[in-house]
């Protein structure tokens, strides 16, 4: 069976004033929409690789055949990646994390202004496309990285805990060259029951 996006949890327009309309319907109906056809075509020429879950795929890149690979690992993070990037946001968020995820957040950053100031600076600083993770290593620790391109957290054995798209695709359309306006406005956006549940994964 070929792979499949989850559907949209929210309606096209629903997270809007802060990620306007046409940019989630291009980035989803097209971007994304795009990056699962081409992984559908990648695994076609392997297709026992159909039998794994994507999450094991991008786990385990060096099992898979090398004339593939490399799309795989384009096209598989770009499905992968952005499944987690929209489960990451959803309409009438409180804007604080709860729960465990609250309390260990506090513990490893200090604060969660901290966690925001950092997280902030690293997507910031990402040269180019890529991505802005809060993750957490196997036993629950935090981190926050960045990856490119469509490189995954999985591919380092760490399991995302939310994740901010800071491909120009994901923004340009309101945000223009103003990132920083993008990353600051996203937090509102973020779903933290959905993080702690990603959270309750790993400890
Ligand atoms: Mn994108």
């Amino acid at each position: 069976m070929p792979f499949e996006i989850p559907p949209l949890r929210y309606s096209l327009d629903a997270l809007e004033p802060i990620i306007d309309t046409q940019t989630v319907e291009i980035h989803y109906t097209k971007h994304h929409a795009t990056y699962l056809k081409n992984l559908n075509a990648a695994i076609e020429k392997h297709p026992q690789f159909f039998e794994w879950t994507l999450e094991k795929i991008m786990s385990n890149l060096d099992q898979i055949p090398e004339d593939i690979r490399t799309a795989v690992r384009n096209n598989g993070g770009g499905v992968y990646n952005h499944n987690v990037y929209w489960a990451s946001m959803a309409p009438g968020q409180s804007g604080n994390p709860v729960g465990k995820l609250a309390d260990v957040i506090n513990t490893t950053f200090g604060s969660f202004n901290n966690l925001k100031a950092e997280f902030e600076k690293t997507a910031l600083s990402r040269f180019g496309s890529g991505y802005c993770w809060l993750s957490a290593k196997n036993g629950g620790q935090l981190l926050v990285h960045s990856t490119a391109n469509q490189d995954s957290p999985l591919q380092e054995g760490i399991m995302p805990i939310l994740v901010i798209d800071v491909w120009e695709h994901a923004y340009y359309l309101k945000y223009q060259n103003r990132r920083a306006d993008y990353i600051i406005n996203w937090w509102s956006l973020v779903n933290w029951k959905e993080a702690e549940k990603q959270f309750a994964k790993v400890n």
